[in-house]
């Protein structure tokens, strides 16, 4: 273990944390972003291309021209309706299969680019009946408010059944922040406030549904009560919201939710404080008053997923077997699907308020039996289920209180 350790983050220390030349070019993450104006980049690099005129001109480029046909004949009102959002790639393409492997559910799959979507549909020989592509561009609000109107437009005759919250984007070495189109820092743009606007926004359609269910993907890296969270720098921490504060009182371009320079790793990091956070201001909230249940989960180490295509090649190939052979964290993404899947289908699952993880290579909660064996909750592959505990900082009520505060402020709703 200490080896292991020892080389990647050697390795890490030597190459930068295993990022690519700056120089790379950004294709599918940095097609949306603008880099800050009017200020000195720290390190001359070629950033993404910039998005030009004012956020409302950009927005139209992100909005769906009508509301999607459905494809087949299918009848939508005989499944249950799932919104997902980041279906094109990684655990949310893994999580559509699941949820086509076990039948009676329709798909709308929210995702950024459509074209991608439908090309992925076709190659993997997804049931296309069973699903519509809808655009959803999380860095845009704009987006955001189209994509609701234009799902309204389209299920017509069912309520909305579940809603997970998967997207994301980790950005660990980008020597300086990139924006959304609404001008706030992607990783917190993207992972939590496209997210927030999202979950609010459909709470209505949602309480109408018989079993209604939000995920909202959280991870053991924004809890820092675990190995993978506490240990391994940079830790999750908002401090006290000073850059949410400062964003929602209409200052552009903040750069972290806690108000200091820009930390590609903590940034993503603290966007999953966000997110778990969101998940229990929602069940306070509204489970008692609109039946919803509201979870978070952590679905485990997906090592190869291109969540780490900014990373260099060496750390791609490294860290699926530094996740399997000695944290034991590492799970498939077939296997990481199925449990985002579980959230929704599983009747064990109907539950509000819940952080779920699974125990790797079957360990019963909270015993090790050898050293070598994944630490609880590690994630690993062939756990049960079970209720995990958040770190001090997600169960924080009252900072959990301002950030939802502040980022409802941000997106325009009380
Ligand atoms: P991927 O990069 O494979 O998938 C991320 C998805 O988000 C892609 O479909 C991507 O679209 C989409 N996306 C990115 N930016 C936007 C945007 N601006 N608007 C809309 N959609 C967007 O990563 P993973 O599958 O690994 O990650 C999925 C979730 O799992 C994330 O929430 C992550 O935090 C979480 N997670 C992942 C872990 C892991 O080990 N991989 C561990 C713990 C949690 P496109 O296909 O166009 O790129
Ligand atoms: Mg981490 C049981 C220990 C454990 C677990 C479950 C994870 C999960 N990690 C663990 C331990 C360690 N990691 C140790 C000891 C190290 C030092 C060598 C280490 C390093 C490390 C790096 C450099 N780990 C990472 C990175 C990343 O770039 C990933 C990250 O932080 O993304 C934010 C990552 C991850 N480790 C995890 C998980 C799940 C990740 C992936 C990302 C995520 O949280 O979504």
């Amino acid at each position: 273990m200490l080896v292991w350790c020892l080389l990647l983050l050697a390795a890490q220390s030597v190459a930068g944390w295993g990022a690519p030349v700056a120089a790379r070019p950004r294709a599918a993450h940095a097609v949306h972003g603008a880099s800050a104006p009017a200020r000195a980049p720290r390190v001359a690099v070629s950033m993404a291309p910039v998005v030009v005129g004012k956020p409302a001109q950009q927005a139209r480029l992100y909005s769906s021209p009508e509301p999607p046909k459905v494809a087949g004949g299918l009848k939508v009102g005989q499944r249950k309706l799932v919104v997902l959002t980041g279906a094109s790639s990684g655990l949310g393409l893994s999580t559509l299969k699941a949820l086509q492997k076990k039948k009676g559910y329709f798909v709308v799959c929210a995702v950024r680019d459509v074209a991608k979507m439908q090309r992925v549909v076709k190659e993997e020989g997804l049931d296309a009946g069973a699903l519509t592509i809808m655009k959803l561009e999380l860095g845009n609000l704009k987006s955001v408010r189209d994509f609701v109107q234009n799902l309204r437009a389209f299920k017509l005759t069912r309520p909305l059944d579940y809603l997970i919250c998967n997207a994301a984007v980790y950005l660990p070495k980008d020597p300086q922040a990139r924006f959304t189109d609404d001008g706030i820092e992607q990783s917190l743009g993207i992972n939590h406030v496209g997210h927030f606007l999202l979950a609010r926004l459909l709470i209505d359609d949602l309480k109408a549904a018989s079993d209604p269910r939000c995920v909202i993907v959280g991870s053991i890296t924004g809890n820092t009560n675990t190995i993978g969270g506490g240990l391994v720098y940079p830790r999750a921490d908002l401090g006290d919201l000073e850059g949410l504060r400062s964003a929602a009182a209409g200052q552009k371009y903040v750069e972290m939710a806690d108000g200091k320079g820009f930390f590609g790793a903590k940034a993503y990091k603290d966007s999953k404080v966000c997110n778990m956070m969101t998940m229990y201001e929602l069940h306070a909230r509204y489970h008692a008053s609109t039946g919803i249940n509201f979870a978070s989960m952590y679905p485990g180490c997906i090592a190869d997923t291109p969540l780490f295509r900014e990373k260099r090649q060496w750390f791609r190939t490294l860290f699926p077997l530094f996740m399997k052979y000695v944290t034991g964290g590492y799970v498939s993404e077939e296997e990481a699907g199925e449990r985002l899947a579980q959230c929704v289908t599983d009747p064990a699952c109907k539950k509000s308020g819940i952080y779920w993880s699974w125990n790797g290579n079957a360990q019963q909660v909270g015993v090790k039996k050898n050293f070598w064996d994944p630490p609880s909750g590690a994630g690993g592959s062939g756990g049960e289920i079970f209720e995990n505990q958040v770190s001090d900082e997600v169960r924080n009520r009252e900072k959990s209180r301002l950030m939802w505060e502040y980022t409802s402020k941000l997106v325009g709703l009380q």
